[in-house]
């Protein structure tokens, strides 16, 4: 009976069997871009000959350990076995080697650096082998990766490629009681309570991924600093976090509290030019390179936002910053010191974005070496939009840091799709005129930081989209100048399948978003319009905020007279912080690039766009857009389904519809108020929002997550 119940059971499932070949099992996302699902047979035959085996000609260790481990990982997961790992070289042996074995080589792989690589098909030793090649082990672990991301999307690897940027950071928002700030997927990966002792399986899962895209540095806890994370308890947990994620190439910083030794109260002071002071954090930095040789060196948030720093006693930001730097110079440390101010003075400023520039553009030259100037994409605060800072280029002497932000506080947490890619790309290549033949923002660079948006979820982001915000930022760190659509291709590819059925239109979906986004949050240059202190929903109307430049109205400055923020000389001026080609380009509405308008621009609501419209019309009809494409977004997906496991499908689709309502909540709320200030109608095809104003004022969004 039993025989016979299961025989009928095969049949029935043999008949189902072709029905079922494209419904994938149920996936939780956990596994990230490093599924690697079983390939079709004739991938799986080509991959065969390019990996019988794997040999390891140099000395081993855990680095080398690390890419061997996940070679046959990925092979027994696209093959259904793993190869071998084997003393001697064979004929279609994957050999991992560096310099030190290939004399042939050495030229070659002299050009590519302490982290590059290369890969090819060659002969080594009289056998046909796959050659992953590095001067260092740290390399070989990158070329690993790089092997493994191509034959899992069945492309051909680089033939070689090296990073231009030699410092790849995560920037953790993590405080030490788990809550992240400006977190949307749980809680810190951190588990700082249960270190050092206990190392959660996570903090493996994490360096794996990051080291797949090449990320080689992390700082663990918030830049809102505490005092106690360089204490001797924290030190020895992040020790242990340190100690998890070294043979992955990846270092550990911490952010300091400038205050720290006042605070804790071992020193008198926090002066920067107080030698108690000095011989303080001297003294901190020993201990701390005593735990962890090597730590990688501090991030500093400093007289901003509340927090303590030099100019609490009448120091600037490079006093505070060489004062950190000389602590941590012998020990080969840097100091990441961020850009992002606008506490000083500020009630007497004409303009939030000026002010960073203000204060660092005139101290270009006075930081010590091992200082690196770490500047937000954008002027104001990572926006939906907002043109490149005017500091890329304007400190030559200065080694500078991007910093993007990946958690999406401002396009839509984890909620809304926003591939960001695309907007790494825009920055990354904007050209900031400071050079004769041009210099783009990357050229501007020595290092990039990206606020993550990890957290304690079971899909690590919150949604699985937003695992392609982590992604780009590590692979356009890694290349500045990888074009966001091939960057999404791939991960199209790895996370859900190389079918091209699926890539092409996740693709399509992933490239148009954040302009989505842009356009039923912030059109045409708009920007800060949303809900006080958490970030959530539409809040233009916001006025009785303490300081001028919390309040959207300030940014906004819409009235009976028009729309945006003149920063032409006419205005702020702060125009004139970016080099004169630009300036003279953005002073004249008609030649500002029409996404940038109302940032650089007052104008009035009968202004007359390049499409005819006015610009009452044309803010209204980009609303408008915005809610259509993100029902399109929505009706893409749908597509999608037979192709997607119902889980990961399911889940995306729930965020898709809440986009659905985000979209129009911004879109309705935004035009009940910008019509109550413009006092305009309505033109004709233009949906009057359902509710009056004063329900959009009222809407609460108490235990919003990612608070600050
Ligand atoms: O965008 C703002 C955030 C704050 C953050 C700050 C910063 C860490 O709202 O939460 O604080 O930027 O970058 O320092």
């Amino acid at each position: 009976m039993r025989i016979f119940l299961t025989t009928a059971l095969a049949s029935v499932l043999l008949l189902l069997a072709p029905m079922q070949a494209t419904a994938a099992a149920d996936e939780d996302g956990y596994d990230l871009w490093l599924r690697y699902k079983p390939l079709e047979h004739s991938a799986q035959t080509r991959l065969k000959a390019q990996a019988g085996s794997i040999v390891l000609t140099g000395k081993p260790s855990p680095t080398t350990q690390v890419a061997i481990d996940e070679l046959q990982k990925g092979l027994a997961g696209m093959l259904g076995r793993a190869p071998a790992q084997a003393a001697k070289v064979a004929d279609n042996a994957l050999v991992l080697a560096t310099a030190a074995s290939l004399p042939e080589l050495r030229a070659e792989l002299a050009t590519l650096g302490d982290e590059g690589y290369l890969l090819r098909r060659t002969r080594l030793q009289g056998h046909n082998v796959t050659l992953i090649a590095a001067n260092s082990d740290v390399g070989l672990l990158y070329g690993s990766y790089a092997w493994l991301r191509a034959a899992a999307i069945g492309a051909a690897p680089e033939a070689s490629s090296a990073p231009q940027l030699k410092l790849r950071v995560l920037n953790h928002w993590d405080n030490l009681d788990r809550h992240v700030e400006r977190g949307y997927a749980g809680q810190s990966i951190w588990d700082w309570w249960a270190l050092p002792d206990i190392k959660d399986r996570r903090y493996t899962d994490y360096a794996r991924a990051n080291a797949s895209l090449g990320i080689n540095g992390t700082v663990l806890n918030n830049v809102n600093s505490k005092p106690e994370v360089l204490t001797a308890p924290y030190i020895a947990k992040a020790a242990a976090v340190a100690d998890v994620l070294r043979p992955y190439g990846i270092k550990v910083y911490l952010s300091a509290r400038f205050s720290t030794p006042l605070e804790l109260r071992e020193t008198d002071t926090a002066d920067p030019l107080s030698p108690a002071v000095q011989a303080w954090w001297k003294n901190k930095a020993d201990e701390i390179y005593k735990a962890i040789p090597d730590f990688g060196g501090f991030l500093v948030k400093a007289n901003s936002e509340g927090q303590p720093g030099p100019q609490d006693y009448h120091r600037n930001h490079a006093d505070g910053a060489n004062m950190l730097a000389a602590a941590v110079a012998p020990h080969k440390g840097i100091v990441m010191w961020r850009a992002f101010v606008y506490a000083h003075g500020t009630e007497k400023s004409t303009d939030r974005a000026k002010q960073a520039w203000d204060e660092f553009k005139p101290l270009d030259g006075t930081f010590a070496p091992n200082v690196l100037v770490q500047v937000k994409n954008g002027a104001i605060d990572f926006q939906p939009r907002e043109p490149f800072h005017p500091l890329f280029g304007a400190m030559p002497k200065t080694p500078l840091m991007m910093e993007f932000q990946i958690t999406k506080e401002y396009l839509g947490f984890s909620t809304d799709l926003a591939y960001l890619g695309t907007m790494f790309e825009e920055t990354l290549k904007s050209d900031t005129k400071t050079a004769p033949q041009g210099r783009t923002v990357t050229q501007t660079l020595s290092g990039i930081a990206g606020v993550s948006n990890i957290g304690s979820d079971r899909n690590w982001t919150g949604s699985h989209f937003d695992q392609a915000n982590w992604y780009a930022y590590g692979r356009m760190a890694w290349n500045p100048q990888a074009s966001a659509r091939a960057v999404a291709a791939e991960w199209a590819a790895q996370t859900f399948s190389p079918d091209p059925r699926v890539v092409a239109p996740v693709v399509e979906m992933m490239m148009s978003s954040r302009e989505t986004v842009v356009d039923y949050m912030t059109p045409l240059g708009l920007h800060h319009m949303m809900g006080t202190s958490h970030h959530h929903g539409p809040a233009p109307w916001v006025d009785n905020l303490e300081r001028p430049d919390w309040n959207p109205v300030y940014y906004h400055r819409a009235g009976r007279d028009g729309i945006g923020f003149d920063r032409t000389a006419s205005g702020s001026n702060a125009l004139a912080q970016y080099a004169p080609e630009i300036a003279r380009q953005y002073a004249d509405p008609r030649t500002t690039p029409e996404q940038l308008l109302l940032w650089f621009h007052h104008l009035p609501w009968d202004y007359q766009m390049p499409s005819g419209r006015t610009l009452w019309a044309e803010l209204l009809g980009r609303y408008d857009k915005g809610v259509a494409e993100t029902r399109e977004l929505h009706a893409r997906w749908m597509t999608l389904k037979p192709l997607i496991d119902a889980r990961r499908h399911a889940e995306v689709e729930q965020r898709l519809t809440r986009q659905i309502d985000n979209a129009v909540l911004w879109r309705d709320a935004c035009i009940a108020y910008f019509q109550s200030v413009s006092g305009l109608p309505l033109p004709p095809g233009v949906k009057a929002p359902p509710l009056p104003l004063e329900k959009y004022k009222a809407l609460q969004y108490p235990y919003a997550p990612g608070r600050g």
